[in-house]
């Protein structure tokens, strides 16, 4: 459909061999170019499930999505694709939804578009309360702080490749989307958000679903924005 663009697609997964063969399945390969999953030390198949479908497969050892999406881009930079998508490796998103945040940056010259799980249909339990919440604060924050307003802190999201490496990411954990966003407004980008659909993950969360992760990504979310805040 937009064969003049190249677009890569990048999945963090931590133990998702049951999720990632449906996630890479649903990816439209007549849209998508490369499909880009980083594997971070899994001690399930995750690695080989990815190359067998398809998928090339990279190993980060420093534990973190951060650092997993740090990899995927590290290799993007060799591969110059024109977008990047990021997509979770558990199937709770709806790889389908892509050319819905493609669309507005080929057709409309946006820089960034956001799939907002809260703009969009969510199965019940899909999100976490503390998921839903705690975005509800984070998002509240930035608009006061940095006037603009975002809905969601989603995972599912796509960006042009150059305006990525513009805003030098450097969160190695939890505060990679809230970086990225707060950057984006800072640097006068034109961000949109789409509604996409969300659903109860395959297997075990790694993040808002654990007590641990969720007290960390909070922590890790505050922290990136008054960082950037002072900044
Ligand atoms: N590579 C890598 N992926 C991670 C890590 N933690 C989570 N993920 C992946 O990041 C995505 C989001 O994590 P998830 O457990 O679904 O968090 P939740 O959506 O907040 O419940 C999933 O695809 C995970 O496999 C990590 O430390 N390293
Ligand atoms: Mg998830």
């Amino acid at each position: 459909m937009y064969s003049n663009k190249k677009i890569a697609v990048i999945i963090p997964a931590l133990n998702e061999e049951k999720a990632l063969p449906l996630v890479i399945r649903d990816i439209h390969k007549d849209i998508v170019d490369e499909i880009i999953v980083v594997d971070n030390g899994s001690t399930d198949s995750t690695f080989s499930v990815a190359q067998e479908n398809s998928a090339t497969a990279l190993m980060e050892d420093r534990r973190g999505y951060g650092y997993a999406c740090l990899k995927g881009i590290e290799y993007a930079r060799g591969r110059t694709p024109d977008i990047v998508v990021f997509l979770d490796g558990d199937h709770s998103d709806y790889p389908e939804d892509l050319v819905s945040l493609i669309k507005p940056i080929i057709e409309e010259g946006y820089d960034m578009v956001l799939g907002s799980r809260i703009m969009g249909i969510r199965e019940k339990d899909a999100m976490t309360p503390q998921s839903f919440y705690g975005n509800k604060f984070g998002t509240f924050l930035i608009k006061i702080l940095f006037g603009f307003l975002y809905t969601d802190f989603g995972p599912f999201r796509a960006v042009k490749f150059d305006k990525l490496i513009d805003l030098n990411m450097q969160d190695k954990t939890y505060g990679w989307t809230v970086e990225m966003q707060i950057k984006a407004v800072k640097k006068g980008y034109r961000i949109k958000e789409v509604p996409v659909r969300y659903r109860v993950r395959i297997g075990k969360s790694k993040v808002s679903g654990t007590l641990k992760g969720t007290i960390m990504a909070s922590y890790k979310i505050l922290i990136t924005i008054f960082k950037y805040w002072v900044s």
